[in-house]
């Protein structure tokens, strides 16, 4: 196998496909989004992410990765386009639809179609069943034969952003093939890159442990969330409460913040609850209580903000967690969207992550970029929204000066006292 085409560059598509070509593959990078690929076949990149750059432009000089808008022919084909999902909560696999047509045209036999992106369960099956309408003449992949045409399988992405490119190489993955022969050989591709181990399993169960994976995260957040809302009724400090139980060797309770953002866990989860319903009661409680966290923080905003004549707000943080200029889903744009449209008094954004507000935020009068310095200066209510590494350094006797909303716990006061006998 030589040529390997990955249909979306985004935040998964394009790590994999630079990491491939740098294993010496002929890697083809198709993506509908024309700046994308402009900026691709340029050596750069179109989205934050540490290092990625640099082996973009190794893997673009070398002639070994090339961007375009129009799929060709190739041995294999990784699929890593969005995985939505609509108002009512239930997946839109139209993207996964769209690639699947473009490359069904083109198999031949012994082709390889890796789907990476996150897709309810019978996702592959259902991928298999739109080849074979369209191409009748190929034998498609049986759970009950080794040899077919083409191989199917899915091998869920599991990179955290932020620190992609390692997780990419050494986190363990889950193949699932619609085979067990399938599922080889879309191991026998990855193994030239991953040094974690590569679990064989059919594409059903791939596509299950991957929503589960993200379904965990969430209703562990959750219950941080859930702790912090009972802290405050209670008078308890929940960042101690939740160092001080974490000293047990069983218990790991994770940060609760102002809700769950990101492409991922606030969205996989609903994979599972629209395909079963009731039966995912726990999961279900978990994202209205994390969906549920965001308008807290605005009630709290509200009432500082009243405080002042005419208060000036800034809010620290737009991206979806710390370090990263991501967006999609964020908690923290979705506030800043709420106190801005309900007019809670000028609020100054800063995001260092990002060069303008996002479209959003342009249409508010009552919203504005400014810089760290400038913020810290002007305002009288401080919103810590997304522990950024910048924010974290801020001067403590500054903030002592501001009305502080601090959502992540990042400017909480020194960890507590441990006895020292004989000290
Ligand atoms: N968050 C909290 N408290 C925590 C941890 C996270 O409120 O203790 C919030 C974050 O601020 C953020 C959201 O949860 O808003 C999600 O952030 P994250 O860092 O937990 O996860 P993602 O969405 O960036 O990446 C996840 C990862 N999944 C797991 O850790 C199980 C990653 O490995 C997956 O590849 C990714 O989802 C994905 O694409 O599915």
């Amino acid at each position: 196998m030589k040529r390997v085409e990955v249909f979306g560059l985004g935040y998964v598509g394009l790590p994999v496909a630079a990491v491939l070509a740098s294993r010496g593959y002929e890697v083809i990078g198709v993506d509908v989004n024309r700046h994308a690929v402009t900026t691709i076949n340029e050596g750069h990149i179109h989205i934050v992410e540490p290092d990625l750059d640099m082996i973009v432009q190794a893997a673009v000089t070398a002639g070994n990765l090339r961007a375009t808008l129009t799929p060709e022919e190739a041995d294999a084909f990784i699929i890593a386009v969005p995985t939505p999902f609509t108002d009512n909560h239930s997946p839109d696999l139209s993207y996964v639809k769209q690639a699947t047509e473009a490359i069904a045209p083109l198999l031949k036999k012994g082709d390889l179609v890796v789907l990476e992106s996150t897709s309810p369960v019978g996702t592959t099956e259902q991928i298999a069943a739109w080849i074979s309408a369209m191409r009748p003449d190929l034998v498609m992949p049986d759970p009950n034969r080794e040899r077919s045409d083409v191989y199917l399988a899915h091998c869920p992405e599991r990179v955290l952003p932020g620190t992609v490119l390692r997780e990419l190489i050494y986190n363990d993955r889950i193949v699932g093939g619609i085979s067990r022969e399938c599922a080889r050989r879309a191991a026998k591709l990855y193994s030239s890159f991953v040094s974690g181990k590569l679990h064989l399993t059919n594409s059903r169960t791939a596509e299950m442990v991957k929503l589960t994976e993200n379904a965990f995260r969430d209703v562990n957040i959750a219950f941080a969330n859930e702790l912090s809302v009972i802290s405050e009724q209670l008078h308890v400090n929940v960042w101690e409460l939740i160092s001080l139980a974490n000293h047990h060797p069983r218990v790991n309770i994770l940060r609760p913040g102002p809700g769950v953002g990101g492409h991922c866990i606030a969205v996989d989860p609903w994979f599972i609850i629209s395909a079963v319903g009731e039966s995912a009661k726990i999961m279900r409680a978990g994202r209205d209580t994390n969906d549920s966290m965001p308008h807290r923080v605005v009630r709290k905003v509200k009432a500082a903000a009243d405080r002042f004549r005419a208060p000036k707000i800034a809010c620290f943080g737009l991206s979806y967690k710390a370090n990263i200029d991501d967006m999609r889903e964020s908690p923290a744009l979705h506030i800043v969207e709420m106190l801005a449209h309900d007019k809670v008094g000028e609020l100054l954004v800063v995001e260092p992550h990002v060069k303008e507000l996002p479209r959003s935020l342009r249409e508010f009068s009552n919203v504005r970029k400014v810089d760290l310095a400038d913020a810290l200066n002007d305002a009288d209510v401080i919103v810590l929204l997304v522990d950024h590494k910048q924010f974290l350094r801020i001067d403590r006797q500054i903030l002592d000066l501001k009305v502080v909303i601090d959502t992540q716990g990042a400017w909480r006061a020194p960890a507590e006292e441990v006895f020292t006998p004989g000290a």
